[in-house]
């Protein structure tokens, strides 16, 4: 069996997707023309030839502009459903993905619209395709922490459709402490917590998204490497890090693929999982992370199994769930 046909079969969870970051361009230029929103691109290849960043804020720059197609629960819908198609074609079979309410709401666009439309996909998904989801909702840290009480507030009467809050976007200068108080009233209502946190960020930024807000799991996490003591702590406490390769080189947290630690945390005993964050703006989806690793650093078939049975066991799944994928 070759590589690519192996690293499908595995059955995989996927922790770290950004929903409005699968939005393909050929799907955003159709939305788009649904919706009479005039893009600043003639075509397809000019969306494709306009992603062009070197760091995480120019990204969000992008990524939030082609938010904007996002108009109607069908919308949502259909931006929901074609990913989860790539979740079967790649052999995941359980999904945790993000939806970040506030660059839909500070547009105009009701919560109710764009929950509908994710959750209706999520659905289908489970009937149709059997593929298992919990959907995480995540507040923007450039934003105020009084914006995320909003929002949470917002989402209450839907509560059952999202199973933990999450924190992404800009994290330099937003470092986890900013959200504690809304972090801990999350956790009071039920909710699980995740938080992005070492990306660009320094290793404080994981120290305080364990130790201030709480989490379940840290999002990238990858800058962990750069202290042992940290090191041990997600070792011993087996912390599950939802790293993002092919997110990490685009946006030059590391310079090549070849120089990405992932390998070497797993060898050490940490808890890292194998993600697309962004996939239609990275390079692609879940199998294509893995596929990197093969290629630039040499994964070994015995590795890419343990990070698939990594992704299982991090994921919010009940045990028993867990140890019949397993
Ligand atoms: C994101 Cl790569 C990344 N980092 C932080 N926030 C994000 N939102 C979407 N992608
Ligand atoms: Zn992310």
């Amino acid at each position: 069996m070759n590589m690519t046909d192996f690293i499908t079969q595995l059955p995989k969870a996927e922790l770290h997707l950004h929903l409005e970051g699968s939005l393909e361009p050929a799907l955003m230029m159709q939305l788009a023309n649904r919706n009479g929103i005039t893009l600043p691109y003639a075509d397809i290849a000019a969306i494709k030839a306009a992603y062009q960043f070197s760091n995480l804020q120019d990204f969000l720059d992008i990524y939030y502009q082609g938010a904007n197609v996002l108009q109607t629960e069908q919308d949502f819908f259909d931006l929901t459903w074609a990913y989860l198609l790539r979740c079967k074609a790649q052999g995941v079979v359980h999904t945790e993905p993000f939806f970040d309410p506030q660059t839909h709401t500070d547009r105009g666009i009701s919560f109710k619209v764009l929950i509908k439309g994710i959750s209706a996909a999520l659905k289908q998904a489970e009937t149709e395709l059997g593929i298992s989801s919990y959907l995480i909702l995540s507040f923007l840290r450039h934003l105020s922490e009084e914006a995320a009480f909003e929002t949470l507030e917002m989402a209450m009467p839907y509560r059952d459709q999202f199973i933990a809050v999450g924190l992404d976007s800009s994290e330099m200068g937003h470092p986890p402490e900013k959200f504690q108080r809304v972090f801990a009233k999350a956790r009071a209502k039920g909710f699980k917590t995740v938080a992005h946190a070492g990306e660009e960020g320094p290793p404080a930024y994981v120290w305080s998204a364990l130790d201030q807000l709480n989490v379940d799991r840290i999002d990238h996490g990858v800058r962990a490497y750069e202290d042992a003591e940290l090191m041990q702590r997600l070792i011993d406490e087996q912390i599950p890090l939802t790293v993002c390769p092919l997110s990490n080189t685009r946006l030059k947290v590391f310079a090549d693929m070849s120089d990405h630690t992932i390998l070497k945390m797993l060898d050490q005993g940490v808890m890292v999982t194998v993600n697309s964050d962004d996939p239609a703006y990275f390079g692609g989806y879940v199998a294509e992370n893995y596929m990197a690793l093969y290629e630039s650093l040499a994964m070994s078939p015995a590795q890419a199994r343990q990070l698939a049975i990594n992704s299982i066991k991090a994921s919010f799944l009940p045990d028993e769930r867990k140890l019949s994928i397993i």
